[in-house]
């Protein structure tokens, strides 16, 4: 069985899990999901990035001890991934006994192959960074990677003698247009590399920072926590502990990472690794950030794009697909609420999650919850759809291939676009009040077939929404891409349940209070919420009117336009209805309208009033009455 080895960075511990750490978090637990659905064996590894100052001083601030400040965050990234559904195969941390040991078997084996030395610094550190700096490095006086302040140091210190590989970096980088991704990240490593390497300081004095993995040459020191950390992507599959282990996993196929740590992914960690005679990882692959209001979000930006309180707001698998949607691997994307919503429910509510609920709905009310068979002979718009299902997977499969998650997800997106449209055009309900039964089959025997290859190409990004999906469609087989690309994978005769709203809609209003944000333009009513008075609610006139005709609204593809009869005079309405009903589907009802509402003007058709209808998030129903009044009788 071919295998697949995905790492993430190791995060700090010196914050709780932000919205970056989950973004890079889910993309390589997406990737390792579609690996395992390609039958491939995974190993997929995250972990935390625990020695250093910056534990130090947040595990005194807190009055503990580093080694209790780590327990508590490692804790904390674990019940984050856990809540998301990440499905890695082991969390490594930097404060095992195991690393510790790899990492200073790596040390000594430098130091004994003469490719570490001791020499005087003198130049300018940035304590936050943790990282040296020569005079010329600075920008402004200031630490070019995060714009502080620096301080000047002098210290005797341990050196990796970084620059004698310097060639044959640039070779290998050249001669690989995998190993560093996506192409622009390789430029610019290349670009960076045309300046002379310095050495790299391996080392830390005790008496400045004790906090790390000792020198197992010299007691005095303890090691740069970038070497350590690097280090655990061997660690954690044997390196130096498990033979047999490490060459099952190693060379890793991909380290994800932000932009943010390029250089010592693509710098130091491959020379490190050549110059301990071990393989190169075949892909580094660099994403962008996400940006709010033009800064990377971090930390720093609080609750609005916590991830702790988005997965409360939305669960985990809405929360995943706008992470994987609306960023294209890569670069970066701006998060905002408002395109959340309506991203979340334009792809899921309205298209998929509509989808679903019409086909489970006219199984149900037209063969009773069994899936029928399809007739012999298909119609053009039927093999239209059925190409469309066939081709998919391969398309979805391409794009991840490359890293394209957001497209493998609008692939799915636009088949289940199609699907919807097909159902528009075919009018199963139509041919269910023709008797057409063969035709009817066909259709909804077809539309299922399309919502199970949604549901078994999503599984990666919502693993249980797709489950819920997939069984409430009578699907039993084994989500697999091979099940992906076959066309029929749900046999006639499957029972068919409805399911409860897998999508609802978001309200933006509500998504903001739950998020604490206060909304500039309105501010918070304190009255009790929702109670009127009788007056108030006979204020508006409800009638029964009785639908004359309804028709499509030419350039507007969510409205309908409805003529209405309501006892005293016709009006027109004009309602977004088109999603959820077929203009002949309302003809002859007799439905529940405000009439006395001002007239208002709806993308330039003019509506006379505003009818009744319910909306569960997901689907929405028009108000009828239910005996035979005549038009304008009043509601009340
Ligand atoms: O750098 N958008 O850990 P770290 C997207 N311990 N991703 C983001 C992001 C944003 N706005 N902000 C952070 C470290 N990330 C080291 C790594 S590895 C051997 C040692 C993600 O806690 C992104 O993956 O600062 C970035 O590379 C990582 O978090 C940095 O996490």
């Amino acid at each position: 069985m071919e295998k697949y080895y995905i790492t993430t960075p190791i995060y700090y511990v010196n914050d709780k899990p932000h919205i970056g750490h989950t973004y890079t978090t889910v993309l390589a637990d997406v990737i390792a999901r579609y690996q395992r659905l390609a039958g491939k064996d995974v190993f997929f590894l995250t972990g935390t990035d625990e020695h250093g100052q910056k534990v130090v001083q947040s595990a005194e601030k807190a009055g503990i001890s580093p080694q209790q400040h780590c327990d508590k965050f490692a804790q904390r990234f674990k019940e984050m991934w856990e809540k998301l559904s990440i499905s890695y195969d082991y969390f490594i941390r930097t404060t095992d006994a195991q690393h510790i040991d790899v990492v200073q078997k790596a040390l000594q084996k430098l130091y004994d192959s003469g490719d570490i030395y001791k020499s005087t610094y003198e130049g300018w550190y940035c304590v936050p960074d943790e990282r040296f700096w020569t005079e010329k490095d600075l920008v402004d006086g200031k630490c070019p990677e995060c714009g502080r302040p620096v301080v000047k140091i002098e210290e005797e210190n341990y050196f990796f003698k970084m620059s004698k590989y310097q060639q044959w970096l640039i070779d290998y980088i050249e001669n690989n247009p995998e190993f560093i991704q996506p192409d622009f990240r390789r430029n610019e490593i290349l670009g960076f590399l045309k300046k002379p390497l310095n050495d790299l300081c391996i080392s830390r004095p005790k008496k400045r920072l004790s906090w790390g993995v000792e020198l197992p040459f010299d007691t005095d020191y303890v090691c740069y926590v970038w070497v350590d950390a690097l280090l655990n992507y061997c660690s954690a599959v044997g390196l130096y502990r498990d033979d047999e282990k490490f060459k099952k996993w190693w060379p890793a196929d991909c380290h994800l990472i932000g932009k943010d740590i390029l250089t010592t992914h693509a710098v130091y960690w491959p020379i490190l690794l050549y110059a301990l005679g071990i393989k190169m990882p075949r892909t580094i692959f660099a994403h962008g950030w996400w940006m709010v209001d033009e800064r990377k979000m971090g930390k720093s930006l609080g609750n609005a794009v916590d991830p702790y309180s988005l997965e409360k707001l939305l669960g985990a698998d809405r929360l995943r697909y706008y992470l994987m949607r609306d960023m294209v691997v890569g670069h970066d994307a701006s998060y905002s609420l408002s395109g959340l919503v309506s991203r979340l429910n334009n792809d899921l509510s309205n298209d998929l999650g509509n989808m679903l609920s019409r086909i489970t709905n006219m199984v149900s009310a037209y063969f009773g919850g069994v899936l029928p068979a399809p007739a012999e002979d298909i119609d053009s718009e039927t093999e239209k759809l059925r190409s469309i299902i066939t081709k998919l997977a391969e398309k979805v499969w391409d794009n991840v291939e490359k890293m394209k998650i957001h497209n493998a997800l609008e692939e799915v997106n636009s088949a289940i676009r199609a699907a919807n449209r097909y159902i528009e055009t075919t009018q199963p309900w139509v041919l269910a009040k023709e008797g057409n039964r063969e035709m009817l089959g066909t259709v909804l025997f077809t539309a299922t077939q399309l919502l199970a290859k949604a549901g078994i190409l999503l599984y990666p990004v919502m693993p249980q929404k797709c489950e819920e999906l997939l069984h409430a469609i009578g699907y039993s087989g084994k989500i697999t891409i091979d099940d992906a690309r076959k066309y029929a994978v749900v046999e006639p005769g499957s029972k068919i349940e409805k399911p409860s709203a897998l999508f609802p809609r978001i309200d933006i209003k509500k998504a903001e209070m739950s998020l604490g944000i206060v909304s500039s333009e309105k501010p918070q009513q304190k009255e009790v919420e929702g109670i009127i008075t009788i007056d108030d609610f006979f204020k508006s006139k409800l009638v029964v009117g009785k639908v004359l005709s309804a028709k499509r609204a030419p350039n507007a593809d969510k409205l309908l336009l409805l003529e209405v009869d309501i006892g005293t005079e016709r009006r027109q309405l004009v309602a977004g209805l088109a999603k959820w009903y077929e203009p002949q589907q309302l003809e002859g009802k007799k439905i529940v309208i405000i009439s006395n509402l001002k007239h208002a003007k709806i993308r330039g058709y003019e509506s006379q009033g505003m009818l009744l209808a319910a909306d569960d998030g997901e689907v929405v129903s028009v108000l009828t009455v239910d005996k035979d009044v005549p038009p304008g009788s009043k509601v009340r």
